[in-house]
């Protein structure tokens, strides 16, 4: 069976008919990264199909917000059905959409059944507060209100469990949502709409509580420019959010911006080098590096920085790299031509810095069509400006430090702030780099990717600044009021003023 016959079978488990996808613009044909085999063409969205949905969202809102939160859970309860019940489904079609091996592809929609049961718990937890009024008979309290349309903007990289953190959080809050996917990564976005749409029909919902646009950059400033849309929640790189903050802030819209990250590991004399040695391919290799929290940085103490370099370059040389619908295979294609172009632009760079390659970066021959890397470890005797940049490729550059604080300010160094590992068995060390490590999500003994739904997720500096998923993160798909109740009977003012009677 070919790929284009396999992605066929795939859709129609979803409901969906691969010759009529999408909307009735500009066709956006697709290629798997796995081979660069053609993919069924999708319709973009025409401008007054962007329109429609934009305001339909808008209307369902109206309804959507004065359904009982608990309720609203029910239908996202029901969607994380959907999702277990064609798990593997949708993890092949990432998997030929985007190139993530199976076993991560699998994770994706994994965090995606995850988030929805946190949603679900979440819709009788929205809690506000109470606090004491300084006035007799008064009551002050906050309550949390549904915010509006929000806007959701995804990367291929995550295709569908980015949009997940938002969408589950966001409905049980709520909240109407409208999703404008990658453009690499259609058909995922369509499967994931349709398991939305019978979830919807399934308990009852407004039908337009969630809508797809597809299309280029164009669709994705129409959303981001309307005043329909409350919060826009960005994932992509930071010269996206570069544009995507300031134009939104214009109109007084929020944001919630996920973007790049240059995530560093620090590598302490006293850590376990097997458990840092293993938990770190992982983070520099898994999903080729092209996970915004993928080690980039690996920050060494000298005393062993050639064990740790050694290790780290003999588990590259036996990395299985190829398909990834192999269950054997651990890296997979890079997603474009062009990932790989910038990877050998930045190793060109990294030389000229006098840097030395040593491992990988080189192409990969797999005897399939796609862009194959093999990942690479680039000892550099400083952080220059190509290490203090992120290059969506599988990349890990080592530099050594001698003492502790030299070691945090090389971490802190770099503008992103996204995720962060320190291997130790030093507890004061450990602590003093969850207190200083300026980034939002800061590990001890675990690298940087691989982050729980439970806990808040994003970044400092130029990651953004949002916080998507679990903890509180909901906040953000909310609007709070304060509010006074004066049961007293008599008006009384507040800080004590007087006026008048
Ligand atoms: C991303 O790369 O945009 O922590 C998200 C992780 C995953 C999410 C990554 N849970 O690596």
């Amino acid at each position: 069976m070919t790929l284009a016959e396999r992605t066929a079978d795939l859709l129609r488990e979803f409901g969906l008919e691969p010759d009529f996808l999408g909307g009735a613009g500009e066709p956006m044909p697709g290629r798997s990264p796995i081979d660069g085999s053609e993919l069924p063409t999708v319709g973009s969205h025409t401008e007054a199909e962007v329109a429609e949905t934009l305001a339909a969202a808008s209307a369902a809102f109206e309804e959507w917000r004065l359904t009982p939160a608990p309720v609203r859970g029910r239908l996202v309860k029901r969607l994380g059905e959907l999702i277990g019940e064609h798990k593997q489904a949708l993890a092949d079609l990432v998997t030929i959409e985007v190139g993530k091996i199976g076993s991560e592809a699998l994770g994706e929609v994994q965090e995606m059944i995850d988030i929805c049961d946190l949603a679900v718990g979440l819709s009788r937890q929205l809690f506000g507060r109470t606090m004491p009024s300084e006035r007799s008979g008064h009551r002050l309290q906050e309550v949390w209100h549904p915010l509006g349309v929000v806007g959701v903007i995804s990367a291929f990289n995550f295709p569908v469990a980015v949009w997940s953190w938002n969408a589950a959080v966001a409905l049980v809050c709520g909240d109407t949502v409208v999703w404008k996917p990658s453009e690499l990564a259609p058909l995922t976005a369509l499967a994931t709409s349709s398991l939305l749409a019978r979830a919807v029909a399934d308990v009852g919902a407004p039908p337009a509580v969630g809508g797809l646009l597809l299309g280029g950059r164009d669709v994705g400033e129409v959303m981001v420019d309307s005043p329909q849309v409350a919060l826009i929640s960005a994932t992509g790189s930071t010269r996206m959010g570069r544009e995507v903050g300031p134009r939104v802030a214009s109109r007084f819209g929020r944001v919630l911006l996920e973007l790049g990250g240059n995530n560093a590991v620090v590598l302490t004399p006293s850590a376990d080098l097997d458990l840092a040695v293993n938990s770190m391919v992982f983070a520099a290799a898994g999903t080729a590096g092209q996970r915004c929290t993928s080690l980039r940085r690996l920050i060494v103490h000298r005393s062993v920085a050639d064990a740790a370099v050694d290790r780290l370059a003999r588990a590259y040389a036996s990395l299985p790299i190829g398909d990834p619908l192999d269950p054997a295979t651990l890296v997979g294609p890079l997603i474009t031509d062009r990932a790989f172009e910038a990877m050998a632009a930045a190793l060109d760079e990294a030389r000229s810095d006098g840097g030395e390659v040593v491992a990988g970066g080189e192409r990969v021959d797999v005897g399939a069509g796609g862009c194959y890397v093999r990942p690479a470890l680039v000892r550099m005797a400083s952080q220059t400006a190509v290490v203090l940049r992120e290059t969506f490729a599988p990349i890990l550059y080592v530099v050594a430090y001698d003492d502790f604080d030299e070691a945090l300010a090389l971490h802190n160094a770099a503008s992103q702030g996204l995720s962060a590992g320190i291997f130790t068995r030093d507890q004061a060390e450990a602590e003093l780099f969850l207190a200083t490590a300026d980034t939002g999500i800061t590990n001890v003994n675990v690298a940087t990717s691989g982050a729980e739904i439970g806990g808040a997720f994003g970044g400092e500096k130029e990651t953004g600044g949002g916080r998507e998923s679990g903890s509180d993160a909901w906040r953000a798909y909310m609007r709070r009021s304060t509010n006074t109740i004066n049961y007293s009977g008599g008006v009384q003012l507040a800080q004590g003023v007087s006026f008048g009677s």
